[in-house]
């Protein structure tokens, strides 16, 4: 450990660990479920880690909330009702706003001080909570989509941390089965899916049971986040039996000239990026496979 850097060391990584120069810790706290952690760093603005493993910076977050949130919602004609899981930032409500079509955003986010401290440390990204279409349900992911009535949502995004703690269920088939039972019929599902530079049998388990339990589509993507292990992070979307999604050509793209575009516009996302990051590399592909 290099004092004055931030070295994210986890079994998660073996062999490896990125660093960055931290001017001043800014926040420490335990909550009930996590260490929670914000420092400024030299170089990606402020940072935001639980047990140890880096949430999400301010440089690149764009790279992974846009992604997370607009493969699905742009793969499907008219979300009206939205789900979110973890995601206690706000980061992932940002981006749901932007789209006009959106009625109503569920969150459920574990982590109480997660919320609290990004509503005090990361104003940018904690604005997503100041849409009036937004209720926060405080409590685990698991239990709110078993007690979800069926067929509700048209997407649900699990915008969660890594399967070493309190996400660990949100990775397992129980879990899948909840949200697909949650999702109306051709809805859409993103979740946070693990880099194929570190967590391929993850990965394998993942699409596994995803193919068993959606019977629509079932893809990975990949976004790049520079300051995630390996500096990439990539996304599992299912959609439910019922009307087709082709995830990888969106029907309902963002619309550039909508006022709330221009006020915050969009870094990373566009319709070309969409397409392109359901290209996998070839040890991937073999991997992974296609449907
Ligand atoms: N948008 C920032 C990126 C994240 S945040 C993941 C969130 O999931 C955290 O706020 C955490 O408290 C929450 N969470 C964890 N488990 C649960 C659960 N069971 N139910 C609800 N919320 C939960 C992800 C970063 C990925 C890091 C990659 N290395």
């Amino acid at each position: 450990v290099i004092p004055g850097w931030f070295s994210e060391i986890s079994p998660m990584w073996p062999g490896e660990a990125h660093s960055l120069k931290v001017e001043k810790i800014l926040f420490q706290g335990k909550s009930d479920y996590q260490n929670v952690m914000v420092f400024q760093s030299s170089t990606y603005g402020k940072v935001l880690v639980l047990d140890g493993v880096i949430q999400l910076t301010e440089r690149d977050e764009c790279a992974y909330q846009e992604m997370i949130t607009h493969l699905p919602l742009c793969s499907i004609p008219n979300p009206k009702k939205v789900l979110v899981i973890g995601g206690g930032d706000g980061g992932v409500l940002r981006e749901v706003s932007r789209h006009s079509s959106v009625e109503k955003i569920d969150i459920c986010e574990i982590d109480k001080m997660v919320v609290d401290v990004s509503k005090e440390f990361f104003p940018d990204i904690a604005v997503g909570f100041e849409d009036p279409r937004v209720t926060l349900h405080v409590g685990d992911g698991v239990a709110f989509l078993k007690a979800a009535p069926e067929g509700t949502y048209d997407a649900i995004i699990v915008d969660s941390s890594d399967p070493i703690g309190p996400a660990q269920e949100l990775f397992e088939k129980p879990f899948f089965e909840s949200v697909a039972k949650a999702l109306r019929p051709g809805g859409v599902v993103c979740t946070q899916a693990e880099s194929i530079w570190l967590h391929m049998h993850i990965i394998e388990d993942i699409v596994a049971n995803c193919r068993q339990i959606f019977k629509g589509s079932v893809n990975y993507a990949w976004t790049t986040v520079p300051t995630y292990p390996s500096g990439m992070i990539g996304f599992m979307l299912c959609s439910t039996e019922g009307p087709h999604v082709d995830f990888k050509h969106p029907v309902n793209p963002i619309d550039e000239d909508d006022s709330q575009q221009s006020a915050r516009p969009l870094k990373f996302y566009n319709s070309e990026i969409h397409t392109a990051a359901f290209c996998l590399p070839s040890f991937a592909k073999r991997a992974i496979g296609s449907k």
